[in-house]
């Protein structure tokens, strides 16, 4: 038996040094043993993606099965992971994926999407492949899939229904929390640059302002609003989940598209953030719920997806607070080992003590690492390596956490596994290295990739329509 185990794995570690160098068309130096870790732990993941779950949303680890988001499957996983297998030379399993994506794939389905969450991942993901491989099949894909997206956007404030009927372009959903209504300004505006067409882009740019023209008079916004009438339904101001990414696409879309007006809103909303909702708690630095009128604390439950944080402040350039709430993100993290999705930093109990394998404070030691050259914020995301290679590995591929007190595995490995948090790990191990230049790319909040050099200033004001 051992035999045989020891056989697979070398000739499993055959077929990825084979991957890595078959038709790589990407240039790839020599790299740190952890690097090559987390390709090899990539690649054993995607082999077992395809043996259990080809065609389908998600891969069940545990059971070694799969399962779907709608009635139909989507193919979530392989467009969510194209581009990390591309970035890290798995240019075979790359470009089978991009063959199906062109030969097979119909986005022509009786089935009610989820607007926020097809967008970061299908369109994010079919922009990035076009951007990484330029063929204009997948760009036609994109097109196709945003198409059918549109009609969400038909509600009386611009903002986009909860969901959208992928055939029939019927929309429904009234309610919508803020990261639902405002993180579009990424994928359309690279849509509309590729395709010369400012509608996608002035789309998103509509649904943002319409979230940001009902602020409140101190500045903050709540976070569910009705498309329709455009009434808060939930006044609470924060920045976990549920808005984390109305923030993000703010000024992450300002660097790659000027866009004056909505720089005038990332600079007013981050005035609110810090005055209201920075709470500076023991050695801490958290961000609380606070009520959108008045600046009144709420409460002190913070979720792991508020982790990104730490890279938008430190992308924006606030350095010293992006240090400090990612070293309180990082006492959290080992507390438990492992961070729970909810907790309460005041009564210090996990609220929700789920782990599903995501990527944000991975992301933030990567920006960090980059901004400030301090080793500190590598040794974070070795530790972070060190215990998801724990308590998440299976014998097939990874799996999230049922409950970080006990570490019991559950059976579910999130698309984003792929799409972000092996990209993060691969691409902070490999920094000193310098594969990829972190100034050279700006990162959707899927982490799909884009040369920032592929946009250029002369023509971005007429293809998105700026004025
Ligand atoms: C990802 O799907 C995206 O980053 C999204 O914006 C929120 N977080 C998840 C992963 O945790």
């Amino acid at each position: 038996m051992k035999i045989i185990s020891l056989l697979f794995l070398f000739f499993f570690s055959l077929g990825i040094h084979a991957q890595k160098t078959s038709g790589t068309k990407l240039h790839r130096p020599e790299t740190s043993e952890l690097t090559d870790e987390v390709v090899y732990e990539t690649g054993r993941s995607w082999e077992a993606y395809k043996k259990y779950a080809w065609g389908h949303d998600v891969l069940k680890p545990l059971s070694r099965s799969f399962e779907d988001w709608y009635a139909e499957p989507l193919y979530i996983s392989p467009i969510d992971a194209y581009s990390t297998l591309k970035m890290m030379g798995l240019e075979t399993y790359a470009s089978e994926i991009e063959t199906y994506v062109v030969d097979s794939l119909s986005f022509d389905k009786d089935i009610d999407a989820k607007v926020f969450e097809v967008n970061i991942r299908i369109l994010g993901g079919l922009l990035s492949m076009y951007e990484l491989n330029k063929n204009e099949k997948v760009l036609e894909k994109a097109i196709d899939f945003a198409e059918r997206l549109m009609p969400a956007f038909q509600t009386k404030t611009g903002i986009p229904t909860y969901w959208v009927n992928l055939k029939t372009g019927k929309a429904r959903g009234d309610t919508v929390n803020v990261a639902e209504a405002g993180t579009y300004l990424l994928e359309m505006g690279i849509l509309s640059y590729y395709t010369s067409n400012p509608k996608y882009y002035q789309a998103a740019k509509r649904a943002s302002m319409a979230i940001y023209e009902r602020r409140s008079s101190i500045g903050l916004i709540g976070d569910v609003i009705d498309v329709n009438t455009g009434k808060w339904i939930s006044e609470k101001s924060h920045i976990c989940a549920g808005v984390d990414s109305y923030y993000e696409y703010l000024y992450k879309s300002y660097i790659i598209f000027p866009d004056p007006e909505i720089k005038a809103v990332w600079d007013e909303s981050i005035k609110g953030i810090q005055r209201y909702l920075a709470d500076d708690f023991e050695n801490d630095l958290w961000y609380a719920r606070v009520n959108m009128h008045t600046g009144e604390k709420l409460s002190y439950v913070i979720t792991l997806y508020d982790a990104f944080f730490p890279a938008l402040l430190a992308l924006s350039g606030d350095i010293d607070k992006a240090v400090r709430n990612q070293e309180s993100w990082d006492r959290l993290w080992n507390l438990y080992g492992i961070e729970p999705v909810a907790y309460d930093y005041r009564q210090k109990i996990a609220t929700y003590p789920k782990y599903d394998l995501n990527p944000e404070i991975i992301e933030s030691s990567y920006y960090l690492y980059h901004f400030t050259g301090d080793k500190k914020f590598l040794e974070m995301a070795k530790r972070y390596w060190k215990s998801i290679m724990k308590y998440c590995r299976t014998d097939v591929a990874f799996t999230m956490i049922d409950d970080v007190r006990t570490m019991k595995q559950g059976d579910h490995m999130a698309t984003f596994f792929f799409a972000e948090t092996l990209k993060y790990f691969y691409l902070i191990f490999s920094q000193d290295s310098g594969l990829y230049s972190f100034d050279d790319y700006i990162f959707t909040t899927e982490a799909h990739p884009f040369k920032r050099s592929s946009f250029s200033t002369d023509e971005l004001h007429t293809r998105l329509g700026i004025k």
